[in-house]
């Protein structure tokens, strides 16, 4: 790699809508660059880029690969995003950390839905955008439809750099506007291509759009500017310069063209990516925190290394990898250590490695703006902030995931699985930022949360594939909870007076509702000591316990007052216990007695489709005792905002694709507990008391 130097490093996400042809352009590019002798194909499971068994196995990408190409004295960084939407979480972290997101639309579907969600990544981390039309090479394929649908779905700064000579199955190559030139190419794959000059249907065509993007380009800087509108000439490296930078401003978006499976357009991409795709010193300075005070890191390799972890992977036989974009400075791997500054603990690391795919090349040393693994670090994980100890200390802003939306609870199917379950899962959780896992103590339950069904189907197997630990699923219990609606007073005596030290035990609670969400509050108003104040403690500490399994079907209690007003007691049998189990009694008498309900937890939802899908998504939350509150438009997309019960959620994830044909995405957290209908209700009851009869 000789004296590398961040000016010369390219790093880039490619994301879209699953099966956009991401990974068929990166293996195109590796082929392009003599890298393999041969292009694989996700169908036949044998590309660089999905190496993963299940990727394999099911023929998409589920997790970021990152391929590093070298070429010339330029080094690309890859990465590779998957694009369903059970894997959203790897998307947005691949565009957190590259320089620049090409987003693909298919030539003949256009813009899809995940294209749009990797839209709003990009918005939202201001990253620089290319946009690649893409199999241009199928039947029905439009450029110009999809330009126009990518100007009108995400911006005007789309502007053309490349445009297809010819289509479908007579699609022949590009033009670059920018270069003025046309390339031909064979049709056999071989990528082989001659240069000649534009056709002349198209040259018209391509001056308007090489004016546009001389035009954004210009803006960036006045002289520029000035010698532009003048008719004097600019210098190529110059126009190189200003482009990068209109890039960098999104005031350009430039839109490439090509077949990768016919490998057409695929060299000159390669071309584009050196000549105006951002390095690390056009993207400038990124934010981080130190001290509390926000902090611009230089990507200057005198300044103190940094970098952040955006990726953690266990492959199978390299064992664990972290993998690092760095942000400033430089660090060699002889003998050197990595201190991470969250955890404040120092890791030796034995080497940097070159990815790609499931390959490695070991490197020496890494610089500002490279994207690489280190083998076998403990401690870090996805969003740590590293340097060297002493040395830099600010951490980056966490990487954002999307919330998991999709649970069930996981059972072991025998007694080993079980035993393995912890160490299994909390290796899980380390590498997939996407999913959460909680016991939870209401129902018991071991939660599992993910993206959606794929998703967890997929880490349940890789669980079984890696630690050899097998899972059943179910649907989750909902929690539900108890609470009472009125005011009722009860005694409760225990009372064990023959033969021997007796017990004795009597208090009159008074049970009453509080607002919803107030828990639960404890009153002592005993007077004239007649239950002596040593055991009004055993009191609370009963009702706290017994609290936590209602007397209506086993839940928990809550938003409740339990006032002791009276009782009496027995100078020799009272004791803690006798006290204890009185309380006992007046509790299950108390709120049985106090008109008690059952509460369910209620979600926020919030579900983005298109248009034409808003009617059906209403009517189905009608159908699941959902509440509607309120509609936005986004562009082509609506955004319905509504509460539902939890109980009736579960499976949302699978049925709002399949009432969208995969086009919709939705958000979902907890609101409130509320009130369950009666008919709902008597049936969970029915339910418990079976449960409790069969004990
Ligand atoms: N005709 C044609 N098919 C393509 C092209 N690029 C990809 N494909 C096919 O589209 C499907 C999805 O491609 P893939 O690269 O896995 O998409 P990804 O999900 O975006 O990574 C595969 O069957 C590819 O062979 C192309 O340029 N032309
Ligand atoms: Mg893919």
């Amino acid at each position: 790699m000789g004296s590398r130097q961040p000016g010369n490093t390219r790093s880039f996400a490619l994301c879209s809508h699953g099966g956009a042809g991401k990974t068929t352009l990166a293996e195109a590019m590796l082929f392009c660059n003599g890298q393999i002798g041969r292009m694989g194909k996700t169908d036949a499971g044998n590309t660089v880029s999905d190496f993963q068994t299940e990727e394999q196995k099911r023929q998409i990408s589920i997790s970021t690969s990152l391929l590093t190409l070298e070429r010339g004295d330029k080094t690309f960084f890859v990465l590779d995003a998957p694009g369903f939407a059970d894997f959203a979480g790897e998307m947005s972290s691949s565009i957190r950390v590259a320089d620049a997101t090409v987003l693909l639309a298919c030539a003949v579907s256009g813009v899809e839905v995940q294209t749009g969600r990797a839209w709003e990544f990009a918005e939202h981390n201001n990253a620089p955008v290319v946009f690649y039309i893409s199999k241009m090479d199928r039947e029905n394929a439009n450029f110009a439809r999809v330009l126009g649908d990518i100007k009108e779905q995400f911006s005007e700064n789309a502007l053309p750099a490349f445009l297809p000579i010819g289509a479908e199955a007579n699609f022949q190559g590009i033009v670059d506007v920018l270069k003025g030139k046309a390339y031909l190419y064979e049709k056999d794959g071989s990528g082989k291509f001659s240069e000649t000059d534009i056709p002349a249907d198209l040259t018209e065509a391509a001056a308007s759009a090489k004016e546009a993007l001389l035009e954004a380009a210009v803006e960036m800087d006045d002289d520029l500017m000035e010698r532009y509108l003048e008719g004097e000439p600019i210098s190529e490296d110059e126009l190189k310069r200003a482009l990068r930078l209109a890039i960098v401003k999104r005031r350009a978006m430039p839109v490439l063209v090509g077949s990768a499976l016919l490998n057409i357009g695929v060299h000159q991409f390669l071309d584009f990516v050196t000549d105006f795709f951002p390095s690390p010193l056009d993207r400038g300075a990124e934010k981080a925190i130190l001290d509390g005070e926000e902090v611009l890191v230089k990507p200057d390799v005198d300044e103190p290394f940094s970098a952040l972890c955006f990726k953690v992977m266990v492959d199978p036989y390299v064992g664990k990898l972290s993998f690092i974009r760095v942000y400033s400075g430089s660090l060699s791997s002889d003998g050197s250590s990595i201190y991470n500054v969250k955890k404040g603990e120092d890791e030796r690391i034995s080497s940097f490695k070159l990815m790609c795919g499931k390959d490695g090349k070991d490197v020496k040393d890494v610089i500002a703006g490279d994207i690489v693994a280190i083998p076998k670090l403990q401690s870090t994980k996805v969003g740590h902030s590293l340097a060297t100890k002493g040395g830099a200390s600010h951490q980056f802003a966490r990487i954002e995931y999307p919330s998991p939306v999709y649970s069930v609870a996981i059972v072991a199917k025998t007694r080993a699985d079980e035993d393995k379950l912890g160490n299994a899962i909390s290796r899980t959780l380390d590498e997939d930022r996407g999913l959460a896992f909680e016991k939870n103590p209401e129902t018991n339950d071991n939660l599992l949360s993910g993206m959606g069904d794929l998703h967890i189907d997929i880490v349940l197997s890789r669980m079984k594939e890696r630690y050899g630990i097998e899972l059943e699923t179910r649907t989750p219990q909902v929690p539900y909870r108890e609470t009472i609606r009125k005011t009722a007073e009860a005694q409760g005596r225990h009372k064990k007076q023959s033969g021997g030290h007796g017990q004795y035990g009597d208090v009159s609670i008074r049970y009453s509702p509080l607002e919803r969400g107030a828990g639960f509050e404890f009153v002592d108003s005993i007077k004239g000591g007649v239950v002596p104040s040593n055991f009004i403690p055993a009191v609370e500490k009963g009702l706290r316990e017994y609290m936590v399994q209602g007397p209506l079907a086993g839940f928990p209690v809550v938003d409740f007052r339990a006032e002791l007003f009276f009782g009496s007691y027995h100078e020799v049998d009272s004791s803690e216990m006798s006290f204890k189990l009185a309380t006992r009694l007046s509790f299950r008498k108390g709120i049985m007695d106090a008109s008690p309900i059952l509460l369910e937890p209620i979600m926020n939802v919030e579900v983005t489709v298109p248009d034409q899908y808003m009617g059906d998504v209403m009517g189905d939350f009608n159908s699941r005792r959902g509440r509607v509150m309120g509609m936005e438009a986004h562009g082509k997309l609506q955004v319905v905002k509504a509460q539902a019960p939890l109980a009736e959620m579960f499976r949302y994830a699978i049925i709002l694709r399949s009432m969208t044909s995969g086009q919709g995405s939705f958000q979902m957290s907890y609101s409130h507990y509320e009130e369950v209908p009666s008919d709902i209700a008597q049936k969970v009851i029915a339910a418990h008391k079976q449960e409790e009869d069969e004990e």
